[in-house]
């Protein structure tokens, strides 16, 4: 048995995430932590709001709330989408924790301990309406090089430039629209990071071979371009403060953490809200010396976060000069594209997680994502295809089966199991497909490969039909009811097998297919191969019931009124 640490990129507090956010993070780390749990593994699964920052501050004047409340809010609901879409976290915690606190301040001492910050004077834009500071995403004008009047300080989302607050035309403040601003002189704290450039290249070439090519090339790319000084506080009142019994006048002056420096070590935070409040230890999966050397440790995460995580986190961590635990594995993700263009909040193109549990049960949407999960390329989601998917895979091909096993075995040889007689050439040539199949579905899973794990669970569902139409029991029984309640047996076994294996997927069918079966001690969370082929886990004479319908099809009409709801219009070319 061994430990896997796993945590997934944090979603921002401000609003409810679309369906791209949760592809390329928090779900595959939800289903490969049930993996790993129901293989017999000791694992932690930790993930958080991201609640620092401009977002948090501007979603909460938008709704007029304080922002500690605001987040507060938020938080509960986006946990409440995500215990809809049975996200099996050991602990959703918030980066606006005090244990959060107490250890961004604990990192940024020892960081400045060991030479790896130092106070530098900027000069930044000062709105005397706002009585503050403008951090660059508060400053809006006029792009220089397209004229876009919308751009930010910080970059210009029209022709995407990355710009200084300088830069901009008629700049104003994004907060109040004054554009009485004023350039003034304000001192932050850097972390010197270009002083670790050298390590974190070497662990770069000692880790990131494994990794996926995608995100291996990311964090070679930034290493490449150089690891940069930058500042890692802010002019903001809603933060970790700068503590003063290290930096007095920062403090005095209200300065916080940027918000990327105090999110990545929220992983750590959000493990020690568990701690407290379970009583369970958190160093030992943090802190090499209390435990955590053996502990595997894998993130999930979209490819623009990729940067933060493979160079600028581990960076932090080594300038410490403590040994924290780093990343063993790195799972980065590229887009889930909607038609093909951006989902977008603004424009309200795309499904959002809070309207899709409104529509269909997470299954669905679990099974659809994963097996399309954007892995080696960006994916497109549309309802077309989100349509056919379900209708064949879930509801003809799984759906199916089971329904008419169990309607048919129950009209025929009542609500137990039937015997049947000694498996024959078909059931042996079935277990040995089934096992093979099982072991290629493991191999995926142990690899990290969604789509191909995807796959294989498919086919494992496919032989079950393929077994039923070969062996025919609604025609067999005329001639051989024996061999009729042998095939009817041997399937059932089959559900019950999909019911272990298909969990870490689609919870919720899962336990509806297992809970068929009343067997008397049914706590394996695995399957062995043993078991797989010889498919006799559910003896003869064990009562069942037939479920509902596991899967209702998508119909035409569904699909067209989703399409007129969420706009199914291809992106404009
Ligand atoms: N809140 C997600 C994003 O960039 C960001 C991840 C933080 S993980 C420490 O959308
Ligand atoms: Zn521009």
């Amino acid at each position: 048995m061994a430990r896997h640490l796993i945590t997934s990129a944090l979603p921002y507090i401000n609003g409810i995430k679309h369906l791209g956010n949760m592809v390329g993070s928090m779900l595959p780390a939800d289903v490969y932590a049930r993996y790993l749990r129901q293989r017999g593994h000791d694992v932690l699964y930790i993930c958080a709001t991201d609640e620092h920052g401009t977002p948090a501050e501007l979603a909460a004047k938008e709704r007029g709330l304080p922002v500690a409340e605001f987040c507060a809010q938020a938080h509960d609901a986006q946990k409440a989408v995500y215990d809809g879409f049975h996200l099996a976290f050991d602990h959703f915690g918030r980066s606006s924790s005090e244990q959060n606190a107490e250890l961004t301040q604990h990192f940024a001492r020892k960081l400045n301990e060991n030479g790896f910050i130092e106070e530098r004077a900027i000069r930044q834009v000062y709105s005397p309406a706002d009585g503050r500071f403008l951090p660059d995403r508060y400053v809006e004008g006029t792009c220089p090089h397209c004229g876009y009047d919308k751009a930010r300080g910080d970059q210009c989302e029209n022709c995407t430039r990355v710009l200084d607050p300088t830069d901009l035309i008629n700049p104003r403040s994004a907060i109040s629209g004054s554009t009485e601003l004023e350039i003034r002189e304000t001192k932050h704290l850097f972390l010197l990071q270009s002083k670790l450039q050298g390590e974190v290249e070497a662990w770069i070439d000692e880790v990131a071979d494994e990794w996926p090519q995608l995100s291996s090339s990311i964090a070679r790319k930034w290493l490449t371009e150089g690891l940069n000084d930058r500042a890692i506080t802010r002019d903001l009142d809603w933060g970790v403060p700068v503590p003063a019994d290290t930096w007095p006048e920062l403090a005095a002056d209200g300065k916080v953490f940027y918000v990327w420096f105090d999110a990545p070590i929220e992983y750590i935070g959000s493990t020690k809200e568990w701690a407290d409040a379970t009583g369970n230890d958190w160093k030992s999966w943090w802190y090499e010396p209390a435990g955590a050397s053996d502990v595997r440790y894998t993130e999930f995460m979209a490819k623009d976060n990729v940067p933060f995580h493979s160079v600028m986190f581990p960076a932090t961590e080594m300038g410490v000069r403590e040994p924290w635990k780093k990343v063993d594995y790195l799972k980065g993700f590229n887009w889930l594209t909607y038609y093909g263009g951006k989902f977008s909040t603004s424009q309200k193109r795309g499904v959002f997680t809070d309207q899709a549990l409104e529509i269909l049960p997470a299954d669905y949407w679990r099974y659809f994502l994963i097996a399309n999960a954007p892995e080696s390329d960006d994916s497109s989601f549309t309802w077309e295809h989100f349509t056919a998917t379900v209708n064949k895979d879930l509801a003809d091909t799984l759906g199916n089966f089971v329904n008419r096993v169990l309607s048919f075995s129950r009209k025929r040889f009542g609500d137990d199991v039937p015997e049947g007689g000694e498996p024959g050439e078909a059931e042996q040539k079935l277990g040995v497909e089934i096992a093979r199949l099982l072991a290629e579905y493991e191999e995926q899973m142990e690899a990290l490969q969604f789509r191909k794990a995807a796959a294989a669970l498919r086919a494992l569902w496919s032989a079950g039909n393929s077994y039923l139409e070969e062996k025919a029991p609604w025609l067999e029984i005329k001639t051989n009811k024996e061999g009729a309640a042998l095939t009817l047996r041997t399937a059932m076994n089959l559900i019950h097998l999909y019911s272990v294996v298909s969990e870490p997927f689609i919870p919720a069918s899962a336990a509806a297919m297992r809970a068929a079966f009343a067997l008397a001690d049914d706590t394996r969370t695995w399957v062995t191969a043993d078991e797989a082929k010889a498919l006799t886990t559910v003896p003869a004479g064990t009562a069942f019931t037939v479920p509902p319908v596991l899967f209702a099809k998508i119909t035409d009409e569904d699909l067209e009124s989703y399409k007129e709801r969420f706009g199914g219009e291809p992106a404009a070319s």
